[in-house]
């Protein structure tokens, strides 16, 4: 059966989403990234000692972003790429998401929330944010083409981009410039499976 090691109060959080999004039986395993992911019986499982990370009947596959695309090929039916040219974009997206968005938006959290044994400073979080004018932008420009990242329907790519973006919900950062991504990321965030995956089952 399909493992999906890691807690729901981190990155796994994208990765036990996109589980339940697939309605595919999973066991998940309770991994918390500051102790039980630097275990040898963890690090066998991913060696860089982090989470999210899966095992399904012996393929092992870590980072999260990898993670979800495997998932949703292989379970996710319409969540998945329906062709090369989706594929691409999904990929896209989800390498886009971590290159562009991911570091700023966390520190910016980081700041405004004082968790990691950051310093808490709203000024430093507003202005941490700001870095993120020019993303938002671009995926505001692509939600006014389409509803969804890929088309019409809800795929791994909308979930990849929006999980990282919940920083910015949690963070209370004000996304009411950026409106399609305001109403899509609230769109994504309010789905059932979401929040079942956030309630850390
Ligand atoms: N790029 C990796 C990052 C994973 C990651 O850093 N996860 C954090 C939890 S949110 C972790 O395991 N941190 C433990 C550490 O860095 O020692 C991914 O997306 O899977």
């Amino acid at each position: 059966m399909l493992k999906v090691y890691g807690v729901a109060q981190s990155r796994a959080f994208r990765a036990l989403w996109m589980a339940e999004e697939c309605g595919v039986a999973y066991e998940h395993v309770p991994t918390h990234f500051q102790t039980d992911a630097k275990q040898p019986d963890y690090l066998a499982i991913n060696p860089n000692g982090r989470i999210p990370a899966i095992d399904d009947d012996g393929v092992i596959v870590w980072e999260s972003m990898a993670v979800n695309l495997y998932l949703a090929k292989k379970y996710g039916k319409a969540l998945g790429p329906k062709d090369l040219a989706e594929d691409a974009h999904a990929s896209q997206w989800s390498f886009w998401v971590m290159t562009e968005v991911e570091k700023p938006l966390l520190n910016a959290l980081f700041a405004r929330t004082g968790m990691m044994g950051a310093k808490k400073d709203d000024a430093e979080a507003e202005l941490l944010f700001g870095e993120l004018k020019k993303p938002l932008e671009v995926l505001d420009r692509q939600l006014a083409q389409s509803p969804y990242l890929l088309g019409d329907r809800f795929t791994v790519a909308d979930l990849n981009v929006a999980s990282v973006l919940s920083w910015a919900q949690m963070g209370g950062f004000d996304l009411a410039p950026w409106t399609r991504v305001s109403a899509w990321l609230t769109g994504c965030l309010s789905r059932p499976a979401a929040a079942k995956a956030r309630g850390g089952r």
